[in-house]
This record gives structure tokens, C-alpha cells and sequence, in this order.
């Protein structure tokens, strides 16, 4: 099914099912002279007299002359399109059959069935999108909420690239600077001294080190956060999950132990996506099927990328809240970020509990916030404190370069791994030796944003594409 680059490809382009209308996107050398074989314009002019950007009503016809329909059709010329290649999109009614039989009248006429993501990879090999942009698209296919969609946007307009392009361009410089004296040491070429090196070497650290750091906020904004809720029974953790869910989605009692299994839930919790979990409350227990439930809440803990970490201090901390404390703090240690809850505020005296709050922002590290998760007003205070944690309030006003998958992470760590071992080496081995380093260093790069990337990357991320994409 997958073509050969070079032939002529074609897709259904919206979602299977019956709608106001449907689009066949035909792409290719051959797009134009494939349909001219069986869309005629009502004008009378052939396809390819049509002009180019524009779109023109006609009859769509099967093998035996017969109408199939009448579609609106939208005539690109290369390279003045999506793909860079001739392209005719065909708008005809939306119905099943119909859009198939569209589809199958331009594959037995020269076309061959498009993979998924062809269009955009297309796009992608003229030059059109790079990698970054190429995954912006799948982005805002994918996103689920405003923020995931904003970034997605940002991106496809190309923050990461400009961003990207620049680090490349310095670090291009460094090295051809360096590397002209030392291949040609009698020509009268300026020369890099050893600080313009080291000051050009800090600038592209600095500006990775940025990109790096916005991974945090792009993987909550687009990835989602895997988030816990863990405490010791009865504190309300499921209330917070429903509080933050907007819905009934956990069984809430005033019985400790309402919670046996792990309840999960996506929500958005103002920019930030979480995948929550909320868990059986962790205790001593010789309830087999209970202890069970701990065991979970404990491998929750483990797996969590924010710790919601929920208290009573209604009745005051004890024994098993220290427990909880322990589990915290360990993973809190590890550099998991944490934010405490003291919840049922409306219950306890904020000045009495004075010493069970600071204990918990000893242990954790972290001021708690102090809750009332039955009232759906304390929601906003929680989001808050969460879009706080990820930097992610106010990334759409700007033009911030944001990464936002781990794919990109790993290469801009990779890069940035290296031009760190540049400037060390620099003062132990001097510029030469360190430039090895930063032309590994626009390697990382290259694959970043698809100069240099193989075939394997190239179709791993196509594959996440839909067809007709
Ligand atoms: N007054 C008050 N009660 C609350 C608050 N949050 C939860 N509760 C009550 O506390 C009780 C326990 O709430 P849950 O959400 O079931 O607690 P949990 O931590 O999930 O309990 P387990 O599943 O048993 O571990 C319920 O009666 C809730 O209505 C609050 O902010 N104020
Ligand atoms: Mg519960």
C-alpha cells in the first residue's frame, strides 16, 4: 500500500463517515493529468487550464462516463502547495461509499494509495515543514485541550526551527572559523581567538540549556503529567479528583478505605495536562484484598511525575501521615516534584495546625497549600499552584521556543551534552579538538530538525500521521 516516492498518491483526507462534505487529496507529478481522466470542469476547460490556486466546480465521473458526483476541485501547482507537488483536492458530498468510490477512480487511473502521514512527509522531503513542524501537525490533530493547541500552533509556525536554526548557524561558524586557519595557515583568513570561541560556545550552551528546560512545560502542556494523589485514608484524595475531574468520577465516603484499586482520569488542570491517579490510602493493613490497594498506590508513587500529597489536619498529623511524609520525601529527593495539600481547611484552624504545616514543608521541601476540595471554588487555587510547577501559565503570549516530545528532548540533550564537553575541552585541548566536539554536537541538531536524520526517525514519526494527512 505504502508507495514509492515519486508516484502519485492519494487519500481520503477527512474522517471516515457520513458528513456535509468529504476530501480526496490527490497528490503528485501526475495529480493533474490523473484526474483530468475522469473530472471535467463545467466550463468546458480541462483541469490543467484551470488557474493555478484556483478551485472550480465539475462533474466527477465513473469508468463508464457516468456521474458520480459533482465536487468542488482545488487545482495546486508545484511547488505552490502543501506537499510541493502538483496537488488536486477533490470536495465532493460526504458519503461513505461515494467518497470510496471517488478515491478508487484516482488509484485505477495512475494514483496508488497514500501511507499514513504521506502528504506531510512529502511536505517534509521538499522542504516545506521541518521535523519539529512536521510534529506540530500531528500536535494539533492530537490535541485535546486550548493550550495543547496554542503550542502546537507556535510550533508549526516555526518557534523551535528559528530557535534551532540559530544554535546550528553559530555553531557552524565556530567551527568553519576554526577549522579554515588550521587547514589553511597561510592564508591571511581572520582568525577566532580562543575567547570569541569560548563566548560563541556559552552562547549556543545557554540557548540549548533553555530549549532543554521548556521541555517541562511542553511535555506537561502536550504529553500529559503522570500525577498521583497519595495520603493515608480517609484525607480526601478522591475528593480532589473529583474537584479537579469536574465530575463524580470516585467514589467518595466517609469511610477510610473507600478506595481499593487505582482510579484513573485525564484532566486538564488549566494549561497543564495531567493523567491522574487516584489511589487506595496507604497504611497498615491485614485486609489482603487492602493491602493489595497499598501495594498499587506505592507503585503509583513510584511511576509519578507529580506528587499531589494529600492531609487531615483536621485531626492532626500522625503516625501514618509520617509514613506518607517518608514515601514523599524519598521520591521528592530524587527531584519529583511535590505539591503537599493540607485538606478539609474548612475544618481545622490555620494557626493551631501552625507546626504540623511546617513539619510537612521540612520534610517536602514545599509550602503546602491548604484546601477545601468539597467546595468546587478551592479548584482554582490547585490549578494554579499546578500551571506554577510546570512554568506553563503564560507560554502562548509569548514566542518562546517550547519542545514538547521526548524525541526532541533527547537530541536537544544530546547536543547540549556535547557542547558542554567543547568548553571543557577547549582549556585542556584547545579550539581543534574542541570543535570535534560541536560538529557532534550540529549532528544532535541535524536530527533534531531533520538535516540529518534516518530513515528509521523519519518513519516512526510519520507513522503516528492518519492517513490522508
Ligand atoms: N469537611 C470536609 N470534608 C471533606 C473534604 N474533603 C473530603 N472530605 C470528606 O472526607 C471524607 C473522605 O473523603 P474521600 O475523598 O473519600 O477520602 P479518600 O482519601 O479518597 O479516602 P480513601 O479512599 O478511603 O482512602 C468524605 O466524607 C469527604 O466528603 C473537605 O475539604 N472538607
Ligand atoms: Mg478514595
Amino acid at each position: 500500500m505504502y508507495s514509492m516516492f515519486g508516484s502519485t498518491i492519494a487519500a481520503i483526507s477527512t474522517p471516515r463517515g457520513k458528513g456535509g462534505i468529504a476530501v480526496i487529496r490527490v497528490s503528485g507529478d501526475d495529480a493533474i493529468t490523473i484526474c483530468e481522466k475522469f473530472i471535467f470542469p463545467k466550463s468546458g476547460k480541462k483541469l490543467s487550464e484551470i488557474r493555478r490556486g484556483s478551485v472550480c466546480l465539475a462533474d466527477v465521473k465513473d469508468e463508464d462516463g457516468g456521474l458520480l458526483d459533482e465536487a468542488v476541485i482545488t487545482v495546486f501547482h508545484a511547488p505552490h502547495s502543501y506537499t510541493g507537488e502538483n496537488t488536486v483536492e477533490i470536495s465532493c458530498h460526504g458519503g461513505v461509499l461515494l467518497t470510496e468510490s471517488i478515491l478508487m477512480r484516482t488509484l485505477s487511473c495512475g494514483a496508488v494509495q497514500a501511507g499514513p502521514g504521506e502528504f506531510t512527509r512529502r511536505a517534509f522531503s521538499a522542504g516545506k515543514l521541518s521535523l519539529s513542524q512536521a510534529e506540530a501537525v500531528i500536535g494539533m490533530i492530537d490535541a485535546e485541550t486550548k493550550a495543547a493547541l496554542a503550542l502546537s500552533r507556535i510550533n508549526l509556525d516555526g518557534a523551535i526551527r528559528r530557535k534551532t536554526d540559530a544554535i546550528y548557524d553559530t555553531l557552524k561558524t565556530l567551527v568553519s572559523g576554526v577549522y579554515a586557519i588550521i587547514d589553511f595557515p597561510d592564508e591571511d583568513l581572520s582568525s577566532l581567538s580562543e575567547d570569541e570561541v569560548r563566548d560563541g560556545i556559552i552562547s549556543a550552551m545557554d540557548a540549548l540549556e533553555m530549549l532543554r528546560r521548556s521541555y517541562k512545560t511542553g511535555h506537561a502542556v502536550c504529553e500529559g503529567v503522570k500525577t498521583v494523589i497519595f495520603g493515608k485514608p480517609n484525607t480526601g484524595k478522591s475528593t480532589i479528583l473529583n474537584l479537579l475531574a469536574e465530575k463524580e468520577r470516585a467514589i467518595v465516603t466517609d469511610v477510610a478505605g473507600t478506595t481499593r484499586d487505582v482510579i484513573s482520569e485525564t484532566v486538564a488542570a488549566g494549561n497543564v495536562t495531567l493523567r491522574l491517579s487516584d489511589t487506595a490510602g496507604v497504611h497498615g493493613t491485614d485486609d489482603f484484598v487492602e493491602s493489595i490497594g497499598v501495594q498499587k498506590s506505592i507503585e503509583a508513587l513510584e511511576e509519578a511525575e507529580l506528587i499531589l500529597a494529600v492531609f487531615d489536619l483536621s485531626r492532626g498529623l500522625d503516625a501514618e501521615d509520617e509514613e506518607i511524609l517518608t514515601h514523599v520525601e524519598n521520591r521528592a529527593s530524587l527531584g519529583v516534584p511535590v505539591i503537599a495539600i493540607c485538606n478539609k481547611s474548612d475544618l481545622f484552624d490555620s494557626e493551631k495546625t501552625e507546626a504540623d504545616i511546617s513539619r510537612i514543608a521540612t520534610a517536602l521541601g514545599t509550602e503546602p497549600i491548604l484546601l477545601c476540595a468539597k467546595n468546587e471554588t478551592s479548584r482554582e487555587a490547585l490549578v494554579s499552584r499546578i500551571e506554577t510547577t510546570f512554568e506553563s501559565s503564560d507560554f502562548s503570549a509569548s514566542d518562546n521556543a517550547v519542545i514538547t516530545n521526548a524525541r526532541q528532548f533527547a537530541a536537544v540533550n544530546d547536543a547540549l551534552s556535547h557542547v558542554r564537553s567543547a568548553l571543557e575541552t577547549l582549556d585542556f585541548l584547545g579550539a581543534d579538538t574542541a570543535c570535534s566536539e560541536l560538529e557532534l554536537a550540529m549532528g544532535s541538531l541535524g536530527e533534531f530538525d531533520g538535516r540529518q536524520v534516518t530513515i528509521d526517525i523519519v518513519d516512526s514519526i510519520f507513522h503516528r500521521f492518519c492517513v490522508g494527512k
